[in-house]
């Protein structure tokens, strides 16, 4: 799509804030809003000054390109990469090195040229669905991404090869909400949910608990009410039959036009059943249920990006078996806010809520919560150390040990 360009103009007077939001009035017929860096939406299209020049993108793309999840944040990103004039277009499935490319009207498939895919491998980063890339099609009429916009939000995690490398991958990017999906069956777990959670909002999404199931489970107040508790305030849970009319329903406050919302959760909680109900369409395959465990087959092998009717755009994923948390200990304390709120009123400032006395965490927290505090904890302080961390933090251990062994063997010997 081309931008025009327009005349070289002076601004009239200073910017600094959105007038109003241009989704709002697509259509208006003066200035709509404004930012503090620059830009501005002028006539239903972008504009951006750049030493003195201003630009737009035409009228047509901002609605075409909300259809497919285009967001505030993302539109003044586009104000201020005005070089490229690239069509721009969403990745709505990763299969290996082929894309899938939207940009609004028509789905593309498409690659990414390979300096792009060394520049992100470089930086542990890497093409999700969701991203909002440049692309251009060639002679033969296919497309090649030679571009990434900076995502809004990305969620990742981190890999093991067992030994050393830890290795970072990306799930999905420029997600608003992400529904932490799970059974009320054999798959309710709340140590898991707890770790979902932190990955999430360690990655500045939004979080909606929705446990499917609810026609299978006798006691669904309880359950909820179980759920809620390990929370923080702003976290709301529902329960509900993933099968019929209720997610539309019950999620509908999530499903506005221009957000983007990600299915997280293991295999067979009823990610893929939620999607075709919220599609009103049978998109994606669900696993009939094995009746021995309750546990679904593997029948979503990829994640893909999927509009709904009231305008937000919805990725299924597969299970992940494991999740480790892409982030820093620092993160995770900020996701279990309950304990960092109690942990200023621990008598010590460094108390580690294990046996000090006046530790008001100890008293205010379910042990299983702290347990699984503590280990997620570990867990990424253990992650962000470095293999060469590592190997000196095991000389330390080896020469501990091999000192113990000395004292040991000294005292046999004077007894
Ligand atoms: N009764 C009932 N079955 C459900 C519900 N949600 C999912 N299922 C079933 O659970 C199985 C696994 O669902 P699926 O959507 O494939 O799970 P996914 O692996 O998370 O995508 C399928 O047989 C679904 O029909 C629900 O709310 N109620
Ligand atoms: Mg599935
Ligand atoms: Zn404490």
């Amino acid at each position: 799509m081309p931008w025009p360009r327009a005349p070289v103009k002076p601004w009239p007077f200073p910017i600094h804030r959105v007038l109003t939001d241009p989704f709002d009035s697509p259509r208006a017929p003066a200035l709509v809003a404004a930012t503090g860096l620059g830009c501005a939406w002028l006539r239903a299209g972008v504009a951006h000054r750049n030493r003195d020049e201003l630009h737009m993108i035409d009228p047509d793309t901002v609605p075409r390109l909300r259809r497919i999840g285009l967001s505030l944040p993302l539109l003044q990103q586009l104000a201020l990469d005005l070089d490229d004039d690239a069509p721009l277009l969403r990745v709505t499935e990763v299969q290996r090195d082929q894309l899938h490319l939207h940009d609004g009207e028509h789905e593309y498939p498409g690659r990414a040229l390979p300096a792009l895919l060394q520049r992100l491998l470089a930086e542990g980063d890497a093409l999700a669905v969701g991203d909002w890339v440049r692309a251009r099609r060639n002679v033969h009429g296919q497309w090649w991404v030679h571009a990434r916009l900076p995502p809004a939000t990305q969620l990742a995690r981190r890999l093991h090869d067992g030994r050393d490398k830890v290795t970072r991958a990306v799930i999905v990017s420029n997600v608003d909400t992400a529904l932490l999906v799970m059974g009320l069956d054999h798959d309710h777990n709340l140590r898991r949910l707890e770790r979902y959670l932190a990955a999430v909002r360690v990655a500045g999404v939004g979080a909606v608990v929705v446990l499917t199931k609810a026609d299978l489970c006798a006691d669904v107040p309880q359950r909820l009410e179980q759920t809620q508790a390990v929370l923080p305030a702003d976290v709301v849970a529902v329960a509900l039959d993933a099968t019929g009319e209720q997610p539309l329903q019950q999620l509908q406050p999530w499903l506005g036009e221009g957000q983007t919302l990600v299915l997280l959760g293991s295999s067979g909680a009823g990610k893929s059943t939620l999607t075709n109900a919220l599609l009103r369409a049978d998109v994606q395959r669900t696993g009939a249920n094995r009746a021995d465990d309750s546990r679904g087959r593997h029948t979503t092998t990829a994640r893909s990006l999927h509009v709904t009717a009231s305008g937000a755009c919805i990725i299924d994923t597969p299970g992940l078996r494991t999740l480790r948390l892409d982030s820093e200990s620092g993160d995770v304390a900020a996701a279990f806010d309950d304990i960092a709120q109690l942990a200023q009123r621990c008598r010590f400032r460094d108390c580690a809520h294990d046996d000090e006395p006046g530790c008001a965490v100890r008293d205010g927290v379910a042990p299983e919560r702290l347990r699984n505090f503590r280990k997620l904890l570990r867990e990424t302080q253990r992650d962000s150390q470095t293999a060469l961390q590592r190997k000196a933090q095991l000389a330390v251990w080896k020469q501990r040990s091999r000192a113990v062994r000395q004292v040991m063997a000294a005292k046999r010997g004077d007894e």
